[in-house]
């Protein structure tokens, strides 16, 4: 028990055989429970599992390999059935330092937050520990969940150090939750459409030996179209079906719009640049007048989301 709440750590493991003993060996003493989801990997991590004494870890394994975020869910599962209070994600790779679990618990309980984050970004000094093609994509990456999200204040959404509530795993649906790396990202987009309150806590990166599965290629190519389908999937949830807010009616009109005055001038512009022809002054404002008015709309669309970002 932590402050009077069951907590439970669930730890997603995928060929982590070198450091998972160590990582459930140093899990605190006020740690109600541990569920360890042996994702199918192809090393001991298994037969290590069997071989743990400590009567707090259950472990799942999965018949096939799930990602990340299935694996989680699994997790999830367990603890909410088992009537834990606090969940917390913890890797299996040894990234994680548990002395931090109290510094993402405490805002939970006592600030009212229904989820709680690491971020690597707000300890300077430890960015020089994130490989420079990390950092950058992280940079990116973090515009754009923000984006999807709703979460303007929130930094680092890649974090994988993250704790929340009970309470706000059973309202989400946990089917619809990505399965593979987006699950970070889609946990936020999820966790908007109910406005829980997020919080970032500063928690310095450690890196270490551990093989790393990403491929940044592929987060590359696929981060943004699945932030995009969740950026429809949010304002939909969120801003039509559960409370119609102008927020909706900006982006579809100033999305529309833009892309209207976009294409329409493009296409125009190739044409009369083809032709030799000037464009008509009419033939350009059916072109710049819905660009700037969608442009302006989607502007004020932002504003709005950062105004109502769940602080
Ligand atoms: N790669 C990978 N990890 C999985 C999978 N299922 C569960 N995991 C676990 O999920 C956690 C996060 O995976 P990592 O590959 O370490 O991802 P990361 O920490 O965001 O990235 P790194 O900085 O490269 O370690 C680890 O504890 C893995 O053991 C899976 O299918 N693939
Ligand atoms: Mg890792």
């Amino acid at each position: 028990m932590y402050k009077g709440k069951k907590v439970t750590v669930v730890v997603p493991a995928y060929n982590v055989a070198s450091h998972i003993q160590q990582v459930l060996k140093t899990i605190p003493e006020f740690v109600d429970q541990v569920v360890v989801v042996d994702d199918c990997g192809s090393d001991e991590t298994g037969q290590l599992l069997a071989q743990v004494t400590d009567s707090r870890v259950v472990v799942f394994k999965h018949e096939s390999n799930q990602g990340v975020g299935g694996a989680m869910v699994t997790g999830f599962k367990r603890a909410l059935k088992d009537g834990s209070n606090l969940i917390v994600k913890m890797d299996g790779d040894g990234q994680m330092d548990p002395q931090y679990i109290p510094h993402l618990l405490d805002p939970l309980i006592e600030e009212g937050y229904g989820y709680a984050k690491g971020n690597r970004f707000l300890d300077n000094a430890e960015l020089r520990d994130m490989p420079t093609l990390r950092l950058l994509g992280n940079y990116g990456l973090t515009f754009l969940t923000k984006l999807a999200s709703g979460y303007w204040h929130v930094f680092d959404p890649q974090n994988g150090f993250v704790a929340l509530k009970a309470e706000a795993l059973q309202k989400i649906d946990l089917d619809h939750i990505a399965k593979r790396y987006f699950f970070e990202n889609d946990m936020l987009v999820h966790l908007n459409i109910f406005g829980y309150r997020v919080k970032d806590v500063p928690i310095p990166a450690r890196y270490g030996q551990e093989a790393s599965s990403m491929s940044i290629l592929e987060v590359l190519v696929t981060f943004p179209v699945y932030l995009f389908k969740r950026f429809w999937y949010r304002i939909y949830q969120k801003d039509i079906l559960r409370d119609f807010s102008p927020i909706a009616l900006f982006w579809v009109c100033g999305l529309a719009l833009f892309s209207w005055g976009f294409l329409f001038g493009a296409y125009t512009w190739a044409k009369s640049s083809f032709l030799q022809q000037f464009a008509s002054t009419g033939t350009v404002m059916l072109s710049v007048l819905p660009l700037m008015m969608g442009f302006e709309l989607m502007l004020q669309a932002i504003i709005l989301e950062i105004k109502e970002s769940p602080k």
